[in-house]
């Protein structure tokens, strides 16, 4: 059997910073006590998520909403604490010049402007160290002849190659896709496939970024992430679960079996091999519920899915697989979805010298209380203003 005490906990995941502050609809947000008032703040709260979980050194931050004078300063109280910065996310959504798209605006000023700040988010992780570039573009149009469908994908590849010929050696784009929203008739990335055509005619350091809700309902991602890992293009996840849209709940709680068959996918294609490059991130919003905890459990929902992945008897797999036994096949995968994980899991973090039960230890530290007393007038995710 598969030494659970190790594998699953050398997965490392890396938190979104926007996570950590207020967010919701756009019908409301609710405002939580205690959320961060600034980057800093909120790197301090994902250092609490590390603590507590040992499976969260780094935090993604989000470009102009973690905008800072000093990036050095930023790196260097992150690692005051304990954690490192991630991913650089790009922010071409959400100013008034891009209603008609960023890098694929027909108006040549626009795209400029556009690609000037993921140039801008470059040169920020030069000063991080960062290795990731994070690129979602909400551009597409809302009526059919609204914009040339082929001149915006020109356009878009254009700026692609810019940002990709100043990438310091290191460094990737992961070019993250979605089908709908904000754009209602044509995403100028709507899936995969557009992702990973772009990304191959970039070059190897061009690779795709999987959100997970970002999919029409009843999509297969497992097939998704089989097929990018084949290619060599899977750069990333953004993890999070839905039950309707891009609901942005926390991964594991819609449907902890695609959770589950994704990571199978990824166990069986060398991804969880740090050589193989990809990345584990949430993309997350906790609007009811509260942040620091949220991003634990949902730390936790990923070890339990990939321990539980880890527990698939391969060999036993491939023999069933090899003889058309179709039920002894899925029969395989079951028992290890239907094992409970959690006691092995609880074993290895008391080994690691971590809590057993790191909600309850987070609960009992008092740092919710401190950083309610502390702070006030905490800050807004950028989600739902
Ligand atoms: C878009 C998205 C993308 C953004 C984030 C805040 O829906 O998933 O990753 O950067 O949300
Ligand atoms: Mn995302
Ligand atoms: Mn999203």
């Amino acid at each position: 059997m598969t030494d659970l005490t190790a594998a699953p906990a050398d997965l490392m995941i890396e938190t979104p910073s926007w996570a950590y502050g207020n967010s919701g609809t756009r019908f409301k947000v609710f405002a939580q006590q205690g959320v961060p008032r600034d980057p800093y703040e909120k790197i301090a709260d994902a250092a609490q998520v590390h603590a507590f979980t040992g499976a969260a050194p780094t935090v993604a931050l989000h470009i102009p909403w973690d905008r800072v004078d000093d990036y050095a300063a930023l790196t260097a109280h992150a690692r005051s604490l304990d954690v490192g910065i991630g991913a650089i996310n790009a922010n071409v959504f959400q100013d008034d010049d891009y209603m008609l798209g960023s890098v694929t605006n027909p108006d040549p000023r626009v795209r400029r402007k556009a690609t000037d700040h993921l140039l801008e988010c470059v040169d920020i992780m030069d000063a991080t160290g960062s290795r990731d570039l994070k690129l979602w573009f909400s551009d597409g149009t809302n009526y059919p002849g609204q914009d040339d469908i082929r001149a915006r994908q020109d356009r878009l590849a254009e700026a692609l190659e810019e940002v990709y010929a100043r990438l310091g050696g290191d460094q990737r784009i992961l070019l993250e896709y979605k089908l709908f929203e904000p754009a209602f008739y044509t995403m100028d990335v709507p899936d995969w496939g557009t992702s990973l055509v772009h990304c191959l005619a970039l070059g190897p350091k061009a690779t795709v970024c999987v959100d997970t809700g970002h999919h029409a309902p009843g999509t297969n991602i497992e097939f998704i992430v089989a097929m990018l890992l084949r290619a060599g293009r899977l750069g990333a996840f953004d993890f999070n679960s839905r039950f309707y849209a891009d609901d942005d709940l926390m991964v594991g709680a819609a449907d902890p079996f695609q959770l589950f068959r994704i990571m199978h996918e990824v166990v069986r294609g060398g991804g969880l091999d740090p050589a193989t490059g990809v990345a584990f991130m949430l993309d997350q919003c906790h609007n009811i519920e509260p942040k620091i905890q949220g991003q634990i459990r949902s730390v936790m929902n990923v070890q339990e899915a990939t321990a539980k992945a880890l527990l698939v008897d391969a060999a036993a797999l491939k023999s069933a697989q090899e003889t058309g036994d179709v039920l002894g096949a899925n029969a395989v995968l079951m028992d290890a979805y239907n094992t409970d994980v959690r006691p092995l899991l609880a074993e290895w973090r008391t080994a690691k010298g971590l809590s057993a039960d790191p909600i309850a230890a987070y609960r009992a530290s008092g740092y919710f209380e401190k950083i309610v007393a502390e702070r006030v007038g905490g800050s807004q995710a950028g989600w739902g203003a």
